[in-house]
């Protein structure tokens, strides 16, 4: 494989700099966005303006949109709170675990994801669930979708019944999003 040279973000400003010129080639290599999400070091510091959470629902934050090319967002997870199971409408997914631990669930495994590693999914990968299994401690996570979506599809773990859910933003660019209440959120 060619060796590209490794470049660590200071910061959550470098890492999106970072992002868009990997982006810039609609060729996309997997492990070098997971190589670089995972080498920039979370500091609450850089992205606490983003992180809004809710009292009931995990909320999704807008943070960059990446050129039309990706979305970059923060999704903040209350004690205990979880997504229902959903695919990623054929986009690539990695998610980042900035603060707390993270339980994934993906078809008949499980893992648990700990503070800055990447997880990476695509839709033949499998749906999922995620959640914070901590009841004590919130967690925020940091999601790269390319390409963006606007809608994905839950399923009822019982019955198998599929819904076409829209995806909406709790903040964009730090700023809360009006009219959006948590009970129109994704997932
Ligand atoms: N895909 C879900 C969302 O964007 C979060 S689960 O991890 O990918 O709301
Ligand atoms: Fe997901």
């Amino acid at each position: 494989m060619e060796q590209t040279e490794v470049v660590v973000p200071k910061n959550l400003d470098e890492l999106i700099a970072i992002l868009h010129k990997i982006f810039e080639s609609d060729c996309i290599n997997v492990e070098e966005v997971q190589q670089i999400m995972e080498s920039y070091e979370s500091n609450p510091q850089d992205w606490k303006k983003f992180a809004k959470f809710d009292q009931f629902r995990y909320t999704r934050n807008l943070v960059d949109e990446g050129n039309g090319k990706f979305n970059l967002i923060i999704l903040c997870w209350g004690e205990g709170h979880g997504s229902s199971i959903h695919d990623h409408t054929d986009s690539h997914c990695f998610m980042k675990l900035l603060q707390g631990q993270q339980g994934e669930m993906v078809q008949k495994s499980q893992r648990i994801l700990m503070e800055n590693k990447v997880a990476y999914i695509n839709d033949s990968i499998g749906l999922h669930r995620v959640e914070n299994g901590s009841h004590t401690e919130p967690a925020v996570s940091l999601h790269l979708y390319s390409p963006p979506f606007q809608a994905c599809q839950t399923f009822d773990q019982r019955t198998g019944h599929k819904n076409t859910v829209k995806m909406t933003f709790w903040s964009k660019f730090g700023e809360r999003t009006p009219f959006v209440t948590a009970s129109q959120e994704n997932n």
